[in-house]
C-alpha cells in the first residue's frame, strides 16, 4: 500500500494541467520513447501521484506521438510507472509507482487561439502587467472568436475529459485544478459532478481589479466566475489572494471576508488561500552533484580562471516578464560607473528561448541581442566579453552556473513565485547573493537575505549589483546560508501537505457532497 502524504481521506484524486508528467516522442529509428515532463510544476507534482492510489492526471498531448498514444488508447487514461524511468504499464504488470495519465488531444487550430491568442498573450500579459496600454491590447472580433472557440472550447474538452474520471470514480474525488490555462474548468466539472471538491492553483501573479478590467466584460466576468465553481483557489502569496477577493467583490459585486479569506457565490462559501510553492532540496542538490553538472562546472572554472573573473548570473525563459533587457542595461551601466569593475565581472545570461510562435516573444528576444550587443561593444577588453549570452535549453549548465555565481540576478517585472532564486541559494558554493525583484513572491521569504532589486529603476539595479560585487565574505556567507535554510525548510513537500491538509476536512466534512 502507498503511503499517502497527509491524513487524507480516501478519496481518489484528479490532476489537472497543460502541461504533463510525461511526453511521448517517435525517434529517427521509428521507436517510440517516452521522458518525463519538464518544468516546476511538473516535479512540485510528481510527488503527489506517487503518494496516491487511484491517482489520475489530465493534461494536453503536446506532442504528435502523445496524440498517436491517446488515440491507441480510445482517449481514456492509460498507466505510467516512473521508476527507475518512464513506461507504460498495463493491468498484468506488477509496477509500483504508477500513475493514471489522460492525455486530451485537442484540435490544433482550437489550441492555436487557446494558447497562442488567449492563454499566453493575454492572461498572461493581464496577469504580468505587460500591457503598453497606450497602444494594447485592443481587442477585435478576432479576440472575442478566440477566447469562445479556442479558450471556452478546450476548456470544455478539459472539463469533460476531467467529469468523466470523476464519474468513473463514482463522482467523489479530489480535483486539483492547475494555472491560467484552465479558468473556466472548475465551474464546467461542478455542473456535472457536485460531490467533487474542486482546488485551483493559479501559479502565476494575480493583480487587483483595475488589471483584470483590461478585459472585455464578457472574458473578464466568465475567468472570475469559472474560478468560484472551486472550492478552494490558492496562489503563492496572500498579496494575490487578497486581489482575488478584491476582483470578486468590485467586479462580480460579491460578499468576501477579507479577514476569513473567503467569498460567497450563491449557496457556497470559496476559500481563498496561498501556499508558496518550492523545490524539493534534497533532489536538487542531487542534480547539482551529476557528472553532467560536474561538466559543466569543470569547464566553467576554466573558462572564468583565464580572466580571474567574479561570475554575475542569471537563468531565464526569454518571457518579457522577466525583465531581461533592463537587467543588461543595469550592468552595463554599472560597469560604466564603476571601470575598475571592466574585465573583472563576466555576466553570464542562460536564456532558454520561450514562446517564439508569439510575435511580442520574438520582439524581446531580438531587443535582448540588440542590448547584450551595446553593452558588449562598450565594454570589452582584450578577449573579455562582459555578457556571456547563451540560448539554449541546458538545465545542467544552469545548475552549474549557480553553484559558481557571486550574484544571481533576478529582476523580472512580476513572478508568481520564482524557483530559480530557491534552487541557486541551495547549491551555491561561493556564498553567492541574491540580487531579488521586489516583485516576484520569493521576495517574501527571501527579501530579507537579499538585495532588492526594484524592476523599473535600472540606476537602483546598477547600484544593488555593484553592493552585491562588493559586499563583505562575511555577510556574504551569513544571507545565502540563512536563504538557504528558509528554502530548506520551506520546501515543496511543505507545500503539498499544507494544501492536502486544508482540503482534508472539506472531504471528510459531508461525505455525501
Ligand atoms: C512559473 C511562474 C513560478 C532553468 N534552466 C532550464 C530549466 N530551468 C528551470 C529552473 C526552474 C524553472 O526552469 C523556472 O522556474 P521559475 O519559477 O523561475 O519560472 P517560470 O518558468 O516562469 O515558472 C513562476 C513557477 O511557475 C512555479 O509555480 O515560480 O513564478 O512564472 O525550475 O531550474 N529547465 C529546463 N532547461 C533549462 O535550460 N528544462
Amino acid at each position: 500500500m502507498r503511503r499517502r502524504p497527509v491524513d487524507l481521506p480516501d478519496v481518489p484524486v484528479v490532476v489537472v494541467s497543460h502541461r504533463g508528467p510525461v511526453s511521448f516522442r517517435r525517434e529517427a529509428d521509428g521507436t517510440r520513447s517516452v521522458r518525463r515532463g519538464a518544468g516546476g510544476l511538473v516535479t512540485a507534482l510528481a510527488g503527489l501521484g506517487r503518494h496516491l492510489p487511484d491517482a489520475v492526471w489530465v493534461c494536453a498531448a503536446a506532442t504528435e506521438e502523445d496524440a498517436t498514444v491517446a488515440r491507441e488508447h480510445g482517449g481514456r487514461a492509460l498507466t505510467v510507472a516512473f521508476d527507475p524511468h518512464p513506461r507504460v504499464v498495463g493491468p498484468s504488470d506488477d509496477a509500483e509507482d504508477t500513475l493514471q495519465v489522460r492525455l486530451v488531444e485537442v484540435d490544433p487550430e482550437r489550441h492555436a487561439d487557446f494558447y497562442g491568442v488567449v492563454a499566453n498573450p493575454l492572461l498572461w500579459f493581464v496577469q504580468h502587467n505587460l500591457f503598453g496600454l497606450a497602444t494594447a491590447p485592443s481587442f477585435t472580433e478576432r479576440d472575442h472568436d478566440a477566447f469562445r472557440k479556442g479558450y471556452a472550447a478546450v476548456n470544455e474538452q478539459f472539463a469533460d475529459a476531467v467529469a468523466t474520471e470523476v464519474e468513473d470514480r463514482e463522482g467523489r474525488a479530489l480535483v486539483l485544478v492547475h494555472d491560467y490555462h484552465f479558468y473556466l474548468v472548475p465551474e464546467l466539472v461542478r455542473r456535472r459532478c457536485p460531490n467533487a471538491v474542486i482546488t485551483h492553483f493559479v501559479h502565476i501573479p494575480w493583480p487587483g481589479p483595475s488589471a483584470w478590467r483590461i478585459l472585455p466584460r464578457e472574458m473578464r466576468g466568465r475567468l472570475l466566475t469559472g474560478l468560484l465553481g472551486n472550492d478552494v483557489v490558492a496562489f503563492h502569496t496572500e498579496g494575490f489572494a487578497r486581489n482575488f477577493l478584491l476582483c470578486a467583490q468590485e467586479i462580480l459585486g460579491l460578499p468576501v471576508d477579507l479577514a476569513a479569506m473567503t467569498v460567497d457565490a450563491g449557496d457556497r462559501r470559496i476559500e481563498v488561500k496561498h501556499y508558496p510553492i518550492s523545490i524539493d532540496v534534497a533532489a536538487f542538490r542531487a542534480l547539482a552533484a551529476t557528472p553532467a553538472v560536474e561538466d559543466h562546472v569543470r569547464q566553467l572554472r576554466e573558462d572564468l580562471a583565464g580572466s580571474g573573473c567574479r561570475l554575475v548570473v542569471r537563468v531565464d525563459r526569454t518571457d518579457p516578464s522577466k525583465n531581461i533587457v533592463r537587467g543588461f542595461r543595469a550592468f552595463g551601466l554599472m560597469l560604466e560607473q564603476h571601470p575598475e569593475l571592466v574585465g573583472q565581472v563576466t555576466f553570464l545570461a542562460l536564456l532558454q528561448p520561450s514562446r517564439l510562435d508569439i510575435p511580442e516573444y520574438t520582439d524581446y528576444l531580438a531587443r535582448i541581442g540588440a542590448e547584450v550587443a551595446l553593452v558588449n561593444a562598450r565594454h570589452a577588453r582584450s578577449g573579455h566579453r562582459p555578457i556571456d549570452l547563451r540560448l539554449e535549453d541546458n538545465l545542467p549548465l544552469a545548475v552549474a552556473s549557480y553553484r559558481l555565481a557571486d550574484v544571481l540576478v533576478v529582476n523580472a517585472l512580476a513572478d508568481g513565485m520564482n524557483l530559480v532564486a530557491k534552487e541557486a541559494v541551495v547549491v551555491s558554493e561561493r556564498d553567492l547573493v541574491l540580487a531579488l525583484s521586489e516583485n516576484t513572491g520569493a521576495h517574501q521569504e527571501l527579501g530579507a537575505f537579499a538585495v532588492t532589486l526594484h524592476p523599473f529603476d535600472v540606476q537602483q539595479q546598477a547600484d544593488a549589483m555593484y553592493a552585491a560585487l562588493t559586499m563583505p565574505s562575511a555577510r556574504r556567507a551569513e544571507q545565502c546560508r540563512a536563504a538557504a535554510r528558509v528554502v530548506e525548510e520551506n520546501d515543496v513537500g511543505k507545500w503539498l501537505r499544507a494544501q492536502l491538509a486544508d482540503v482534508a476536512p472539506l472531504l471528510a466534512a459531508d461525505p455525501s457532497r
